[in-house]
């Protein structure tokens, strides 16, 4: 007897097919119009090969603890102990790391996309626990966005414009004449959603807006950005110089007169400030199509045409979330603001700008006006944070000065980190800095279902269940439904739940029943799907099933705010409706950034030419992007089908324009090596027009795996080149799309990276 199992990951949802406690079979959901590929990789989570299967401790840790020798990490055995000890040493390190060093030593912000459960989720339950148990130093914003929501939080009050609560895109498809593409809007990213996701639904919106006749243009260095039967037109800009494009659009609108003064002097302050920078008043330049044409690499009288057509026409701008993810990232978001303002687009139907959109499957659609499912991490006892990217700096230089936001603060000094459910040797820029940086703890402890370069290199590893193997429950401000999440199969070796290990630590630190409320797994999450439904009912009068009809249907539809205007209201009366910024109006010159006066952010959207470009490079050098990956998400499911498919003799492709592989003697299908100061990797060539000159596309999430002490990684994961600096002082952001390489042909016979990565691990397994 077969038995259906509804469940859900970050890519979607699908039903589990159950034969004897085997997965034999997954099924789309049906409510899903274009579902991912990758909802058939999760059978790879049952594959034991790479799966954590009981507690360990490395065995230099294990001897002298605290003492023990730091590099030995990746390297060293591990020996196996039980549960009970696995538990007792990981609540005896956080008790002494608190009392000897203070709460804020012990770094538990553990960024990573875990499981879409919003149960077990890892990292919330590790807050949970850690703030409990006297706090911990967490992290603010994310990789995906933090340059981002810092600098829209200052310019225009909250970071709605790049959460998904833009206009939405059935108000496009029916409004924009033109739409500027800045990036990307691709099915490729849209396939995933923080927290799952029912529908997959950018495909309909961008027939909707092919159909329409919309003008579309999109500015990328990668063609395959947008699909082709959208039919837009290609611009192929230099990566991390959209802020001059923006710019010099928005300057031809000031210089020819055409600008609207009655929405600038209604809608924004500081203007006056912005339209002296774009006529050239502090620096002599004006922001003319012809000065942004030299800095982009595209033509001067298209953009001059567009200008006209940004003003004369009902447009439309949206960015990436990957152009904040960039060095000065913040200029992108913002000069968008103010092209968008000087058009007087912003709070028309379809006009205006917004970000994000297709960067997640949610953003751009019909959002959530409910409450969606989350366990709570409860009051924060301290308040430690870094920005989110700024790891290796925290652990290298503990005491040392940074600013954040306008703050100035100063690095914990970390003794004990604590990473559950995610992989800092896959997200993090500059791996090798990070590999030093991975020193400095006296313990590192790394929780998760895979034996990651991350918990291959922790002193004490603890197996988690995957989702497959536990109830939970998916759901976010951008799913259209709530999804169950059935068990389907018994745990893997020893492997636990998030919550029963996160019950038992809490348990030896005498916090467990604040940490459990008295609920078990199923109580919580029929606990969890019952706030949604009181919320919906009571707030909204819209009706949820009962918990026992969601739970055997294995969805609930959640309240959807769809055809949304961004800022209309804002537009009509700013009086009535404030914004919550320094003006109570669009901010487009800062008193704050003034006052600030940072060389790298300044008072109002500048041009300031990033760390790393084409614009600054030496012969030979290539602009590196590394996106996100299609057949998996990030670095999970690396080796399973949807991944592997996306591979090419075993590696990661590295996309290259053809006549910048002649230059090289690089053959399509070639062992190339990507070089820089920084670092080295391996990968497939694979040439292709759809990249524009002097860029290479290598996407993120392949399994890192140096070879012996050479430096070289064999799997193709980009962070071995990235940059790891902040955006700026002002939103410190990850800065990894600012990226110089160069590429040449890798002589000799390369071994495989896959079975050299098992090799490894198998190396330092218990005996
Ligand atoms: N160069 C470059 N680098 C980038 C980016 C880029 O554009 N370029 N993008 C960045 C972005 S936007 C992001 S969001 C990050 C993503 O970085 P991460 O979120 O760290 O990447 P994942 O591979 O999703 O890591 C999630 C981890 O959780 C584990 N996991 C899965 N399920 C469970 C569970 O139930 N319990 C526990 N305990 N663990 C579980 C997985 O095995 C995996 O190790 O990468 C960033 N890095
Ligand atoms: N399949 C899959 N989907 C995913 C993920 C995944 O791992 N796999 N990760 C998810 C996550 S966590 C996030 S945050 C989102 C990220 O969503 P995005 O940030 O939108 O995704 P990226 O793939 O990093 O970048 C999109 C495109 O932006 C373009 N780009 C990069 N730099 C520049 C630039 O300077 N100028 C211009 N004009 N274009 C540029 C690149 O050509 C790139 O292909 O994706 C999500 N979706
Ligand atoms: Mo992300």
């Amino acid at each position: 007897m077969i038995r259906r199992v509804p469940h859900c990951s970050h890519w979607g949802a699908y039903t589990l097919l159950v034969d004897q406690g085997r997965i034999v079979g997954v099924e789309p959901f049906v409510h899903d119009p274009a579902p991912s590929p990758v909802i058939h990789s999760v059978t790879e989570w049952a594959n034991p090969d790479r799966r954590i299967l009981r507690p360990m401790v490395r065995e230099g840790w294990l001897a002298a603890g605290a003492q023990s020798d730091r590099r030995g990490r990746g390297s060293e055995r591990f020996v196996p102990v039980s549960w009970d000890e696995a538990t007792d040493l990981v609540a005896g390190e956080i008790r002494r790391v608190a009392r000897d060093h203070g709460n804020e030593a012990i770094f538990a912000g553990s960024y990573g996309w875990t499981s879409c459960g919003r149960f077990h989720h890892a990292s919330t339950l590790l807050k949970r626990m850690m703030n409990l148990a006297g706090g911990y130093t967490g992290h603010v914003d994310t990789y995906s966005i933090a340059a981002g929501p810092v600098i829209l939080r200052h310019t225009l009050g909250d970071e709605r414009a790049c959460g998904g609560q833009s206009n939405t895109l059935d108000t496009i498809a029916e409004h924009s004449e033109t739409l500027v593409i800045f990036g990307a809007m691709s099915p490729r990213t849209a396939q995933s959603e923080a927290g799952g996701i029912g529908g997959h639904h950018l495909d309909g919106y961008l027939r909707a807006i092919a159909a329409r006749g919309i003008r579309v243009i999109l500015v990328s260095p990668f063609r395959d950005d947008l699909p082709d039967w959208v039919g837009a037109e290609w611009w192929p800009i230099r990566p991390n110089t959209d802020t001059a494009l923006m710019l010099g659009l928005a300057g031809e609108i000031v210089l020819a007169g055409r600008h609207d003064a009655g929405f600038l002097d209604r809608c924004t302050s500081g203007s006056d400030q912005f339209l002296a920078y774009l006529r050239g008043a502090p620096d002599g330049q004006p922001k003319t199509a012809d000065w942004a044409a030299a800095i982009t690499g595209l033509d001067g009288h298209a953009i001059r045409a567009l200008a006209r057509r940004l003003v004369d026409t009902r447009s439309m701008i949206t960015a990436s979330w990957a152009l904040q993810r960039a060095h000065h990232g913040e200029q992108p978001f913002w000069a968008a603001i103010g092209m968008a303002a000087v058009a007087g687009q912003i709070g028309l139907p379809g006009g205006g700008m917004g970000f994000g959109y297709g960067s997640l499957g949610g953003v751009g659609a019909p959002f959530v006006t409910g409450r969606s499912p989350g366990m709570s991490q409860g009051p924060r006892p301290i308040s430690s944070f870094i920005p989110v990217a700024r790891i290796s700096d925290m652990l290298l230089n503990p005491g040392e000065r940074y600013t954040y936001e306008g703050q100035d603060r100063t690095y914990p000094d970390t003794r004990l980190v604590y990473w559950a459910g995610g992989n800092p040797f896959h997200h993090h820029q500059d791996l090798n800095r990070l590999a030093e940086a991975w020193t400095r703890p006296e313990t590192i402890i790394v929780q998760d279902p895979m034996f990651t370069a991350t918990a291959r290199r922790a002193d004490i590893v603890l197996p988690a269940t995957t989702s497959l193997e536990r109830n939970d429950l998916a759901g976010n401000k951008r799913s259209d439904f709530i999804l169950a999440m059935g068990k389907a199969i018994e745990p893997l070796g020893e492997a636990r739940s998030d919550f029963d290990i996160f019950n038992a630590i809490a348990g030896k630190l005498g916090v467990s029943d604040a940490f459990n409320e008295g609920r078990d797994e199923m109580g919580w999450v029929r606990h969890l799907y019952n706030e949604s439904r009181d919320y919906a009912a009571q707030q909204l009068a819209f009706d949820m099933p009962d918990f026992d009809t969601f739970w055997a249907q294995g969805y609930a539809a959640c309240p959807v705010q769809r055809n949304h205007t961004y800022l209309a209201d804002y537009r009509n009366d700013p009086d009535s409706h404030p914004l919550n910024t320094e003006s109570g109006r669009i901010v487009l010159g800062s008193d704050t950034l003034a006052r600030l006066g940072y060389a790298d952010c300044g008072a109002h959207p500048s041009w300031i030419a990033p760390a790393e470009w084409l614009g600054g490079a030496a012969p030979g050098e290539l602009h590196l992007i590394s996106h996100q990956p299609n057949g998996r998400l990030h670095s999970q499911l690396e080796t399973a089908p949807a991944s592997l498919a996306e591979k090419r003799a075993g590696r990661e492709q590295l996309r290259l324009n053809p006549a910048d592989a002649r230059l090289r003697a690089i053959e399509d299908g070639a062992t190339v090596r990507l070089w820089n100061a920084r670092g080295a990797c391996l990968a497939t060539a694979c040439l292709t027009d759809a990249v524009a000159r002097g860029v290479a596309v290598l996407p993120t999430g392949a399994w890192f795996t140096p070879l012996g002490n050479s430096g070289l990684d064999l799997s193709g994961n980009p962070n071995v080149l990235t940059l790891d600096i902040g955006t700026s002082a002002f939103g410190q952001g990850c800065s990894a799309h600012t990226c110089l390489i160069r590429v040449e042909p890798y002589g000799s016979e390369a071994p495989d990276a896959i079975d050299t990565y098992n090799h490894q691990l198998a190396e330092i397994m218990p005996v």
